[in-house]
């Protein structure tokens, strides 16, 4: 009777402490979700971290305490049980340490009865140990909290190596997980080939990181980029790697407008608060970062990055003239040049006969991707189908093709068996407009959430970096040079005038992909695409698409307001149909 009443308890307990905290969890969920400011999220970030590890900690104590004062066990024995909660606390930061408090109770209990008390604490203290591994290994992408203190732990000696600024690293990256977690797990019924993103995702700043390293010190260059202009293929010709930089978080932001005017793009600002506050382990690992003349913000912002990182900087055409196009090579040449320089390697027609071949096949692959979301009804969602084009800048391009392929594999599969992301009647739309870097997934958040689906993005995540091949003249350097520069002068950035082709891209992407709607996002002080899109929504007027123009920056203080546009238009385009 004694037995059954002290494990009632030692169930009951945590029960009751772990039933109080996740409706009290439930409650605040519901009173910041109404309540978009980023302040409020950071509380509840921060609640929901502490609060659920330090009380299930607890309920495993006072369970481990029920048990072991029953059965007259000595007060070592409680304090090691005391100890043991602690560590769970400790080490669980994660926010969803349950199946390690769990493997700790069964180990206590099943000790108890037979084992004394110090192997019953080694026992504890091994299921635990397998607990966190388990849970920070498999399960972070579940929890999405790429932030963890247990990630951030497991790194240290890199993140030290690299000389990265802790204290404002992990507080950034506690708001980008919970972000992930409310985007992406909450959707229903994803392609199980989705899951190397998430992994991706869940350990961006940890795997990758360490892979980049390890090539630096076999001798590689790393080169961050800040637009589709930047030739990735000379990068890999000249044996480095490419990483994207472009950032979409809201988290550095406050720093950067310490010295940036805020009036300014907010992916320029995010990504300069990364720089200048040494908080994004990618900046620590470029060896310099190309910069580009597209628009006002970023050309002036180069000048102060190149106090942080070595900064080179590639003159942008803003016309598509002869004249253009032989400046444009020119930079090319200029930027090989400096590759060669840094890299101490000549960039031969073979190595960028073959970096020509990789991009091909990567840009190959996102086409794949992007044709299969063309079907009605689509197979993957808009916001898994962004995630993967925006790891596209980050990725090895090799091993990203062929999880690439693998997962259109699997699309297919879903299509022949009917297996689709959302119903044939949810209202089909197209982004198009200015880039949207990780972790901005606002937009397709919103449009997914109000029972839309995005089916294509004209933009530089989307399209506008994978739609052309270049031709590979395999053994004249020169061609391939021209042939670079003819590929990317096809780019439709607002950066040019006239810019004519893109609005007919525009009604081309949209015919194709279906869409019932245009959305044009412009970042907030984005000149040349707000203006633009005063063209667009003439070109959609004429040809009868419904179009919708929205501005926005990164920060959540404006999803209410975006969220009753988004589902009026959706409403306005369900009722043509
Ligand atoms: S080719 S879209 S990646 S410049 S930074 S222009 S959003 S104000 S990013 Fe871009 Fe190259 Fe063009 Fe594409 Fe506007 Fe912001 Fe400037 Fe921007």
């Amino acid at each position: 009777m004694s037995i059954f009443r002290d494990r009632a308890r030692l169930i009951l307990i945590p029960a009751f402490v772990f039933s109080a905290v996740f409706v009290g969890h439930l409650l605040f969920y519901k009173i910041v979700s109404q309540n978009s400011s980023p302040i409020w999220w950071r509380l509840y970030v921060l609640t929901q971290t502490y609060l659920i590890s330090f009380s299930l900690a607890l309920a495993f104590a006072f369970g481990a305490y029920a048990l072991i004062m029953a059965k007259g066990r000595s007060g070592k024995a409680v304090a090691g049980s005391a100890g043991i909660a602690l560590l769970v606390w400790f080490t669980s930061a994660c926010g969803a340490p349950l199946i390690v408090v769990g493997l700790g109770l069964i180990g206590v209990s099943f000790g108890a009865d037979a084992l004394p008390p110090w192997v019953t604490t080694l026992l504890t203290l091994a299921f635990i140990s397998f607990g966190v591994y388990w849970f920070h290994r498999k399960g972070a992408a579940v929890c999405g909290a790429t932030c963890c203190a247990t990630s951030t732990g497991e790194h240290a000696d890199l993140y030290k190596e690299i000389g990265l600024n802790m204290e404002k690293f992990s507080t950034q990256q506690c708001v980008a997980g919970d972000l992930y977690k409310r985007t992406f797990t909450a959707q229903q019924n994803r392609p199980a080939a989705i899951s190397y993103f998430d992994d991706m995702v869940a350990d961006i700043y940890g795997l990758r990181i360490r892979e980049i390293m390890a090539a630096k010190k076999q001798g590689q260059i790393v080169v961050g980029n800040f637009c589709v202009f930047v030739p990735e293929e000379l990068i890999l010709a000249a044996g480095g790697i490419s990483i994207g930089l472009c950032a979409g978080s809201q988290a550095p932001i406050a720093d950067a407008e310490r010295v940036l005017p805020r009036n300014i793009c907010p992916l320029v600002k995010s990504a300069y608060g990364y720089a200048m506050t040494k908080s994004s382990p990618y900046f620590q690992v470029v060896d310099f970062v190309c910069g580009e003349t597209t628009c006002d913000a970023k050309k002036k912002t180069w000048e102060l990055m190149g106090r942080e990182i070595s900064t080179h900087v590639m003159e942008i055409p803003q016309m598509k003239r002869e004249k253009d196009r032989v400046l444009w090579l020119d930079e090319i040449k200029e930027f090989k040049s400096k590759l060669e320089k840094l890299s101490k390697k000549k960039i031969t027609a073979e190595s960028l006969s073959q970096a020509i071949e990789i991009m091909n096949r990567k840009r190959a692959a996102l086409q794949r991707l992007n044709s299969l979301r063309y079907h009605r009804p689509t197979p993957i969602s808009g916001r898994d189908a962004l995630l993967v084009e925006q790891i596209a800048f980050y990725d090895d391009p090799l091993r990203f093709s062929e999880k690439v392929n693998i997962l259109c594999d699997e699309l297919e599969k879903r299509v022949q068996e009917g297996i689709f992301a959302a119903p044939a009647k949810a209202q089909r739309v197209m982004i198009s407009g200015s880039p949207m870097a990780l972790p901005n997934w606002k937009i397709h958040n919103l449009v997914e959430e109000a029972g839309g689906i995005v089916v294509n993005e004209e933009s530089c995540v989307g399209t506008r970096y994978f739609s052309d091949s270049v031709s590979s003249y395999d053994h004249d350097l020169e061609l391939q040079l021209a042939a670079l520069t003819k590929r990317y002068m096809k780019i439709n950035c607002a950066c040019f005038t006239p810019n004519q082709d893109r609005i007919e891209q525009i009604l081309k992407e949209s015919q194709a992909s279906g869409a019932d709607g245009i959305i044009h996002y412009s970042l907030q002080f984005c000149h040349t695409y707000i203006i633009e899109a005063v063209r667009v929504r003439e070109a959609c007027e004429k040809a009868g698409i419904p179009f919708l123009a929205i501005e926005s920056d990164y920060s959540t203080e404006d999803i209410g307001q975006l969220q009753t546009r988004i589902e009026a238009f959706l409403e306005q385009i369900g009722g043509r149909k």
